[in-house]
């Protein structure tokens, strides 16, 4: 059955608002009707272009406008990323993440040579995720071609805050960028970030975004703002691990199948945070020793802390392979 698409804004208003333990619970409830609960998706990320972006989102290390310590480095060789990906999928990733300091993607032979790193990877056994900035249909169809799995733009914030924190492209576009992608049949990856100085409305009003799509994104990161020196956002207040979890929490009961990953911002949670997240419906993680720039647990760390909590590494490809085994044993 398809999930719930007509949420209203009171709806996700009083779950957002329910006391923190009751919700908890419920989103745990909710988790619970998925039988695979204790498994987590592991993406690891890769940036392949860093810095140099002419956009000016606020929060963001690689743009060329802020003074920041990220070092300008070109288009990443296919052979280095092939050897970062066996890294990833020998430390137990099933979907690699690959992002470019890009506005959005041109096709000339930079993107050629993003083709041939999306099926090198794709051989793998990885799902390959990309996240490049704006896209047009055929460029959105040409990565599906080239054997890309999902497609990661996210909305970042409610429509009305978007303008704060980004002026160089509109809240549409990325909506555009999102329907080209979902046209292309990509999986879509789409969540947000919190910290940027929103309001509880502007969180409210983008999970109702979200949850409201024709078809839920497919996965849904939530990013606890990493504050970098030389940006606007500098100075911003670390958030609460309640607001993570509040969060995390709503997005599960209003995209009960959408896998909800706890995504910046865990280099600085303990365990016993990261628990409460796993418990109120979080079912995926970027792991690796780096997000794009910046830290974050290593694979050991984690895998320590999944043999703790009795959590277990998400198989790459799941939910088509059990697609095809059903229908093989019906055939
Ligand atoms: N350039 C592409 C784009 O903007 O879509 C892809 C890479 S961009 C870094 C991907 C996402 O990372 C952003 O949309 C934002 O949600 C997240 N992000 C970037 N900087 C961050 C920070 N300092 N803290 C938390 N999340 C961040
Ligand atoms: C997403 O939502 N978070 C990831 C990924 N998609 C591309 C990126 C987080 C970046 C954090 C800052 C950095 O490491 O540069
Ligand atoms: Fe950073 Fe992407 Fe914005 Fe460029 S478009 S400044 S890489 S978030």
């Amino acid at each position: 059955m398809q999930p719930k698409i007509n949420w209203t804004l009171d709806e996700v208003k009083e779950i957002y608002n329910t006391p923190l333990l009751d919700l908890i619970y419920n989103a745990a409830t909710v988790h619970r009707k998925n039988k695979a609960y204790s498994e987590v998706q592991i993406s690891s990320l890769i940036s392949i272009k860093t810095g140099g972006c002419k956009e000016d989102c606020s929060y963001c290390p690689q743009a060329a406008r802020y003074n920041t310590n990220v070092e300008v480095e070109p288009l990443m060789t296919v052979e280095k990323v092939k050897a970062r990906a066996e890294v990833a999928k020998a430390n137990g990733a099933s979907r690699l993440c690959m992002g470019a300091a890009w506005r959005e993607v041109r096709d000339n032979k930079d993107f050629d040579r993003v083709l041939e790193m999306v099926s090198e990877v794709n051989e793998m056994g990885l799902e390959v995720c990309c996240t490049f900035g704006m896209l047009t249909y055929e460029q959105a169809e040409k990565l599906k071609a080239a054997g890309c799995f999902a497609y990661n733009h996210n909305i970042d914030t409610s429509s009305e805050n978007y303008g704060n924190i980004i002026t160089t492209r509109t809240f549409d576009d990325r909506i555009n960028t999102l329907n080209n992608v979902r046209k292309a049949k990509l999986s879509v990856c789409c969540g947000g970030i919190i910290g940027l100085g929103e309001t509880d409305k502007d969180r409210i009003n983008m999970l109702h975004t979200l949850s409201t799509m024709e078809v839920h994104p497919d996965s849904v990161p939530i990013n606890a703002l990493v504050p970098i020196e030389g940006t606007p956002l500098q100075n911003n207040k670390k958030i609460g691990i309640d607001e993570m979890i509040r969060m995390i929490a709503t997005a599960r009961i209003l995209m009960p199948k959408s896998v909800v990953r706890l995504s910046a911002g865990r280099n600085e949670m303990s365990t016993a945070e990261q628990a409460l997240c796993f418990m109120a419906g979080a079912n995926s993680i970027f792991a690796g020793e780096k997000l794009l720039t910046t830290p974050n647990p290593d694979f050991d760390t984690d895998m320590q802390m999944f043999k703790m909590l009795g959590l277990t590494p998400r198989k790459a490809f799941k939910d088509i392979d059990a697609t095809k085994e059903t229908a093989e044993n019906v055939a």
